[in-house]
């Protein structure tokens, strides 16, 4: 069921070609710059196929949403979020600190949150309730005041319950990229904000990629994937249920398992075909499985290489020395350290985020943190003795840089 795979192939074709996209979106952003809440509404009733008056959820809808939910339902994404507070909680950094770096100079920084972020929640296909959690706690715990999410209509029940207990500040139906460009640009309704995160489909990464000029964003997050290192010591039937739970997702999901034992990856690669004619979702992971497969490294050293040069969005470690190969991993957006670490613990309840950079940017970009909504500050305090320490530097550089006034302006302190 699995097939074998060159990486330099497999990374290549995880890249979306945006390029493709482009005369679409440029169209729905320049439409929703001139012609705001009326652009919304005719981009929705095209794309979405619904008529929509008022694009902001209200507190009976929200109310009502409860109602329809399975109190069970309710009481687990209560948990989760409990969960993934606690561990966000964890991430924060304090609102300020200083140090007297040398006599008379201190110097810190200050950490303020953003004040108002737009998260993205996708629907469709991808609704998830607890993307809604992943995206929205990690603002609020940063401290950001205004939450606004957007989501394409018709909002499922759960997805509003899931909001409202992240603790959005205003939700809209609407999706795509016409939402992103309503948040990064404003409208009538939407006030623009300064940050946009949250996956989507291409069209709303494109769009995103688009405003990067009006709204920082998060980073590039496509169809899901698992990267897997294995040694002769993994059970295949975990590394295979971890396959399948990935493939699931969407048909340009992918997968892929290194491993320094062929007869692993040959266990593995029957226990996803008996797993396969089992499932209830066999149209997307068919096609999920064309993209995915596996690569058999001659060493350990050798397919942790091969991962860090995957970058894959989940990285499942299956091996007797866990905290070997954890230690010489660079590039991954989550990590799942041992075999009773099953990739879904993270996307719902371990308190780790899932939103997470695919295609190879976990090079460079983190998955989603606290971090993503605080800017800093840096601060230094200087005295007449600090000033003292560094003044020559300061007043001879200055000049040297043809700048008088800079050299001036520490030079009359001096005096
Ligand atoms: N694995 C997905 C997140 C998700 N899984 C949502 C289930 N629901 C991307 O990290
Ligand atoms: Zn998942």
């Amino acid at each position: 069921m699995l097939k074998p795979l060159q990486v330099g192939a497999w990374v290549q074709s995880r890249r979306s070609d945006l390029d493709n996209v482009r005369e679409p979106v440029e169209a729905i952003i320049r439409q929703v710059r001139d012609e705001k809440d009326a652009a919304l509404r005719d981009l929705t009733a095209r794309f979405d196929g619904i008529e929509i008056e008022d694009f902001r959820v209200t507190e009976e809808e929200i109310e009502a949403a409860y109602e329809e939910v399975d109190a069970e339902l309710t009481e687990r994404l209560i948990e989760a979020e409990a969960r993934i507070t606690q561990f966000h909680e964890l991430q924060k950094r304090t609102g300020m600190w200083l140090q007297e770096t040398e006599p008379g100079i201190t110097l810190g920084v200050k950490t303020t949150a953003l004040s108002r972020i737009g998260a993205y929640v996708p629907g469709g296909r991808a609704a998830y309730p607890s993307t809604a959690l992943m995206t929205a706690v990690p603002a609020r715990v940063a401290g950001v005041k205004e939450i606004c999410c957007c989501t394409p209509p018709p909002i499922h029940p759960l997805t509003l319950v899931a909001l409202d207990i992240a603790g959005v500040s205003e939700i809209y139906r609407l999706g795509g990229a016409q939402a992103i460009a309503a948040m990064a640009l404003g409208t009538e309704t939407i006030e623009p904000v300064q940050k946009i995160v949250g996956p989507g489909n291409i069209f709303v990464t494109a769009a995103k990629m688009m405003l990067r000029d009006h709204a920082e964003i998060d980073f590039p997050a496509g169809p899901s994937e698992i990267g897997i290192i294995a040694d002769d010591t993994a059970v295949p039937e975990y590394i295979a249920a971890d396959i399948m739970a990935q493939a699931e997702h969407d048909p340009k999901a992918a997968c892929i398992l290194v491993t320094t034992d062929t007869k692993i990856a040959e266990a593995a690669s029957a226990e996803v075909a008996r797993m396969f004619t089992e499932s209830p979702r066999q149209e997307i992971i068919g096609k999920a499985l064309e993209n995915s497969g596996y690569i058999i490294a001659e060493t350990l050293d050798e397919a942790i290489s091969l991962i860090n040069e995957i970058a894959p969005e989940h990285l499942s470690i299956q091996v007797a020395d866990t905290f070997s190969v954890l230690s010489k991993i660079e590039n991954a957006g989550s990590i799942f350290a041992g075999p009773f670490t099953a990739v879904a613990c993270g996307d719902y309840a371990s308190g780790t985020n899932h939103v997470l950079p695919t295609a190879g940017y976990a090079r460079m970009y983190s998955g989603l943190n606290v971090d993503h909504f605080c800017k800093t500050s840096t601060i230094q305090m200087i005295d007449r003795e600090g000033l003292e320490a560094i003044g020559d530097i300061v007043e001879t550089l200055a000049d040297a840089e043809g700048l008088h006034a800079h050299a001036e302006s520490v030079r009359v302190r001096r005096k």
